[in-house]
């Protein structure tokens, strides 16, 4: 039996479904995870001696690719000064420094421990401000655990068939409104029916937790109008598309700046953070500085800021973000052309170093046309990419990344993979 094997039957003993996180336990694809030693680069290497091209890449954190150098170097120096004082830090101001003059409309920023930790304080901030109670988020997209956000979500939440959560009370999901992504008279509608009740509109600007799926043009735009004319907040949850589908993120590469943005996965090079931010005039609503609660023994911790820090100084360098994008349509051009050759039905999107792939003729714009995809399939050919040391997210219903790491000879040995699994499946 396979180390990875053993080490899940184990895992399954002591953790519930095997894993700390249910996409991880591959229940949508079937087959056994490969539990990790190693990572470096564009690859992961598992306890069997396995090597895979890796596209989950920590679910979009690791945008320089695994373990690296400059990132190493920061956290281990940073380590053999202490791993958690629990008092500010000067690294802290840095990185809040940083992000202020990177990303669109940030004046202050907070940090904090993940993306769900940052969604979930800045919804608090925005009721204050507002005074009002009532949520508008989209079917499909995912924006962490916390109970408000646990109705229509995405990521593990719609792979297994649970969207809207048990133990979420009734009471507190009734504040929570959904809508179809890219459905701008939804939206309306709900803001018709329930305007003076709206605290914020939260959405995913690129929705990455149904896969990949884009905004349609004016739908980001519309949702400003629509927020600005109904005195609502709108959050941008850039948890997954911070500096990932540009410098500024969604924001900048959109041109639609939200009132409140959320962040993670990058901005911790690979380390647990989180971070959310706005306008001085609302976050300083926030304890201490004014009466909205949220805190953290961990946030700011010396490590996340040392490794967050490494990484946005490489991302600045020129020519990144355009490297990054052209390794993805790349991936994606090949991709297309496995597909094609094959007749299997099939579509992409990508947006900077994130893409989606699609077991249909066209990429979806929301939910229902995600669910279309050709699921069962998607299970074959992710399997069968496995096997050839591909490295797929696995599930149909979450995006995939490439990383700095990712070469033309990486992508051109995936495409020969994927030309013989289309083959196939
Ligand atoms: N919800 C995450 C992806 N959208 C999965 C995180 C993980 O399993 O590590």
């Amino acid at each position: 039996m396979s180390q990875s094997r053993q080490l899940f039957e184990r895992a399954q003993a002591v953790i519930p479904g095997g894993v700390n996180s249910p996409v991880r336990a591959f229940g949508a694809v079937g087959g056994q995870p490969p539990f990790i030693a190693e990572a470096a680069g564009a690859h992961v290497r598992d306890v069997d001696g396995r090597d895979y091209i890796d596209y989950v890449c920590s679910w979009g954190a690791v945008i320089l690719g695994h373990a690296a150098p400059g990132v190493v170097q920061a956290v281990q120096q940073a380590a053999a000064r202490g791993l958690s004082y629990g008092a500010p830090t000067a690294a802290e101001v840095e990185l809040a420094e940083t992000l202020c003059r990177l990303v669109p409309g940030l004046q202050r920023v907070r940090l904090v421990n993940s993306g769900t930790e940052a969604t979930m304080s800045a919804i608090r901030l925005a009721r204050a401000a507002t005074g009002r109670d009532v949520l508008v988020k989209f079917a499909g997209c995912y924006h962490g655990h916390a109970d408000s956000l646990l109705v229509n979500a995405g990521s593990g939440a719609l792979t297994f068939g649970v969207p809207s959560s048990p133990g979420v009370p009734a009471e507190l999901a009734a504040l929570t409104l959904t809508a179809p992504y890219n459905d701008l008279d939804a939206v309306e509608a709900l803001f018709k029916a329930r305007g003076g009740d709206i605290a914020a509109v939260i959405v995913e600007p690129v929705a990455g937790n149904m896969g990949c799926v884009l905004p349609q043009p004016g739908f980001l735009q519309g949702l400003r109008r629509l927020c600005d004319a109904h005195g609502a907040l709108l959050i941008f949850d850039e948890v997954m598309t911070g500096f990932r589908v540009a410098l500024g993120g969604a924001q900048a590469r959109f041109g639609v700046t939200a009132d409140l943005v959320t962040l993670g996965k990058v901005i911790g090079g690979g380390l647990p953070v989180g971070a959310y931010g706005g306008r001085a005039e609302l976050m300083t609503q926030m304890a201490p500085a004014g009466p909205v609660y949220q805190a953290g023994t961990l946030s700011g911790n010396p490590l996340a800021t040392a490794a967050g820090l490494a990484t946005l100084s490489q991302v600045q360098q020129p020519g990144f973000y355009e490297r990054l994008e052209a390794t993805a349509a790349a991936l994606m051009a090949g991709l297309q052309s496995a597909a094609d050759a094959a007749g299997v039905p099939f579509s992409t999107v990508h947006v900077g170093g994130m893409f989606g792939v699609f077991l249909r003729d066209e990429p979806p714009q929301n939910l229902a046309q995600a669910q279309q995809a050709d699921v069962a399939r998607f299970g074959r050919l992710f399997r069968a990419l496995l096997e050839a040391g591909v490295y797929l997210a696995p599930s149909a219903f979450e995006a995939g990344f490439v990383t700095a790491a990712h070469d033309a000879a990486i992508i051109e040995r995936t495409l020969e993979q994927a030309r013989a699994a289309f083959a196939a499946v």
